[in-house]
């Protein structure tokens, strides 16, 4: 996989690759430099090696974590207001599109005859996007493997009549950024679709913390195994030697702050070596792997508005768990 010029005529059922993943030395950075911290942490874009992609696969049908099916309702329950929001000949971009399951909806729906899912796992992107084509003969894919929290200059394709830019990021992976980090993201993503572009987004509302708890430490332990495999992964590619059940899994909702945080907790005082340079662990020191932000509707439209969007349109659900709001670019 490999970046190619752009602007190459498209053909249905063929799917387009392009790379621009950053090097290999940079997960090596990037673990050093977070276990070097005061608070130890490690970026949560490393979860997503094959293991863990299937992992989170497993945590989207517990019963506990509620974003996906509520999403998922929301877009179902929504999908002719949807449509009528986009309007036709929409070129389609996913961030962080994954198993591209909710994209179905929305490709069915609109009819869409270009989608460019842009995703770090590799793997996950191939197969994904292969399959989608299988399923959709008048769809021109272009995948991308990238990290999508970088500014990142969109190919643009010739062959197919497109009338607008839409971007779509499912799943509340924006609660994944602080709230700085997303507004740099929406403003590259505002970037992307220019003036008159949509974005279609699924953001996470504030609720109650024992809803939130239970939905990051779930009763069998997946997510637990997700959370892990970040040390296993590192193990493996980084020649380390963390001992596994010498750590547990940590989650609670902070509601001072609105964010989900995630930890590894070392239950021992010990030491683990990371690319030959040694880390000293506290009994209770903890490595922060992930923050979850949760939003109020009105905060994320003004998250919105402040990235250049102005907030046209917003779905819910009944019990008020999930938000997906339409946006255009100003
Ligand atoms: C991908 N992202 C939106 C998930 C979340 O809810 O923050 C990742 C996750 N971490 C633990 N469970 C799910």
């Amino acid at each position: 996989m490999k970046p190619e010029p752009s602007a190459e005529p498209l053909a249905p059922g063929v799917v387009r690759f392009y790379s621009f993943l950053p090097s290999a030395d940079r997960i090596r950075e990037d673990v050093l430099a977070g276990l070097a911290l005061p608070q130890k942490s490690i970026p949560p874009k490393y979860f997503y090696d094959e293991q863990g992609c299937r992992l989170f696969e497993e945590i989207c049908e517990l019963p506990e974590y509620y974003p996906t099916r509520t999403e998922t309702a929301i877009l179902r329950g929504n999908i002719a207001d949807i449509v009528q929001f986009v309007g036709p000949d929409a070129e389609l971009i996913e961030y962080g599109s994954g198993v591209q399951a909710k994209t179905r909806i929305l490709i069915q729906a609109l009819q869409t005859r270009l989608y460019v899912p842009i995703d770090i796992a590799v793997e996950t992107l191939e197969a994904s996007s292969n399959a989608l084509a299988g399923r959709f003969p008048f769809l021109n894919i272009v995948g991308i493997c990238a990290d999508y929290a970088r500014p990142l200059a969109l190919p643009e394709f010739v062959g197919v009549p497109i009338r607008r830019k839409l971007a779509f990021f499912p799943g509340s992976t924006v609660g994944n950024f602080t709230p700085a980090e997303a507004l740099q993201f929406l403003k590259n993503v505002r970037r992307s679709v220019g003036t008159g572009g949509a974005l279609l987004i699924g953001v996470d509302l504030k609720k109650d913390k024992a809803t939130l708890d239970a939905a990051y430490a779930d009763a069998k332990g997946v997510t637990a195994r997700f959370n892990l495999n970040l040390l296993e992964r590192i193990n493996r590619e980084l020649g380390a030697d963390f001992q596994l059940n010498r750590f547990r899994h940590r989650a609670f909702y902070e509601p001072t702050q609105g964010r989900v945080e995630m930890h590894l907790e070392s239950l021992y005082s010990q030491i683990a070596h990371v690319a030959g340079r040694r880390f000293d662990f506290r009994p209770g020191e903890t490595i922060h792997t992930e923050i979850s932000c949760k939003y109020s509707i009105a905060e994320f439209q003004e998250l919105g508005k402040r990235a250049g969007f102005s907030a046209e349109k917003v779905w819910t659900d009944p019990e008020q768990l999930f938000s997906v709001h339409g946006m255009v670019a100003a």
